[in-house]
C-alpha cells in the first residue's frame, strides 16, 4: 500500500512560467469530480478518514505512521511540519472494512457494525448481498452504513513531473472558485520518509516557495464555505 507524501503550496500567476524553467514536464490534464461522504455526525472525517467517491472508484485517506519517528528531531524537521501524508486504499472491500471498523469505535454510534451487512453488488435497483463474492460495486453501500454526501466538486488538474527528483506537482484549480499547488511523492509503506520530504524541500525551493507556510487545502476551503461548523470541530480536533 502506497502513502502519499505531500505538501500545498500557493499557486500564483508566475507557477506556470517557473515550472517551464524548472524543467518540469507536464503529463497530463484532467477534471475530476469527488464526492465526500460521512455520517450525520461526521464520525469518519473526525477521526482523520476521507472516504471518496472519485469520478467512478471509492478512495479512502486516512492517516499513516510512516516516518514519525523521523519528525521528532533533525533537519526534516520543518519540511515535515509542512507535509501531510496519508494511506490511500483504492480497494473497495479493504474500504468497507476499514470504514466499518472505524465506525464501529464511535462512542454512540449509530450503527451496530458487527451486524452490517457484507460487500453489496447491485444489479438493476435491486441490492444482493454477496459475501466473500466479486467486489461490491453497487453503491448502495454507503448508505447502509449511514453515509451520505456531504461535499461534492469538481477540480481541473493540470499534473506535472520533476523526473529527475521523482515528484509530482499538481495544479488544482477547483470549481468552487480555489486555486493550490501540491508536491507529492508516494512512499511505500514502511519505507523511511525522509527521503520523500528532501525530495519535497528541493522541489519547493526550485519552485521559490516561501517557507513556513501551511498552506490550505481544497477541502479546508470548501469547509469553511459550505460547512463552517464542521470547519470549526475539525480545526479543535487539529485536522485541519
Ligand atoms: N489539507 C491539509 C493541508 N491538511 C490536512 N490534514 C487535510 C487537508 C486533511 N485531509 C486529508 S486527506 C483529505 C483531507 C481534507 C481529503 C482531501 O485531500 P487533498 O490532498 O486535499 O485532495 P486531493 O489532492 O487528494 O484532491
Amino acid at each position: 500500500m502506497s502513502v502519499e507524501v505531500e505538501r500545498k503550496f500557493v499557486c500564483d500567476a508566475g507557477m506556470w512560467k517557473r515550472l517551464e524553467e524548472i524543467g518540469a514536464v507536464c503529463i497530463g490534464q484532467r477534471e475530476i469530480h469527488d464526492q465526500y461522504f460521512d455520517t450525520a455526525d461526521f464520525e469518519l472525517t473526525l477521526r482523520d478518514t476521507w472516504l471518496r467517491k472519485r469520478e467512478d472508484s471509492w478512495e479512502l485517506k486516512c492517516p499513516s505512521a510512516v516516518g514519525k519517528t523521523q519528525e521528532t528531531s533533525g533537519e526534516g524537521l520543518e519540511e515535515a511540519s509542512l507535509c501531510s501524508r496519508y494511506k490511500e486504499i483504492t480497494s473497495l472491500p479493504e474500504i468497507q472494512s476499514r470504514v466499518k471498523e472505524v465506525l464501529k469505535h464511535c462512542a454512540g454510534g449509530s450503527l451496530n457494525a458487527d451486524t452490517l451487512p457484507g460487500p453489496l453488488v447491485t444489479v438493476g435497483q435491486v441490492s444482493h448481498e454477496e459475501p466473500g463474492g466479486p467486489e461490491g460495486v453497487g453503491d448502495s453501500w454507503p448508505g447502509e452504513l449511514n453515509l451520505r454526501c456531504f461535499a461534492e466538486f469538481t477540480t481541473a488538474r493540470r499534473s506535472f513531473t520533476l523526473q529527475e527528483e521523482g515528484v509530482q506537482i499538481d495544479l488544482d484549480q477547483a470549481d468552487f472558485g480555489y486555486t493550490v499547488g501540491e508536491i507529492e511523492v508516494l512512499v511505500q509503506e514502511g519505507e523511511e520518509v525522509g527521503s520523500a520530504l528532501e525530495k519535497i524541500e528541493r522541489a519547493a525551493r526550485r519552485l521559490g516557495l516561501t517557507r513556513n507556510l501551511r498552506v490550505e487545502g481544497k477541502m479546508d476551503v470548501y469547509l469553511q464555505r459550505f460547512c463552517p461548523e464542521h470547519y470549526v470541530k475539525l480545526q479543535r480536533a487539529h485536522i485541519l
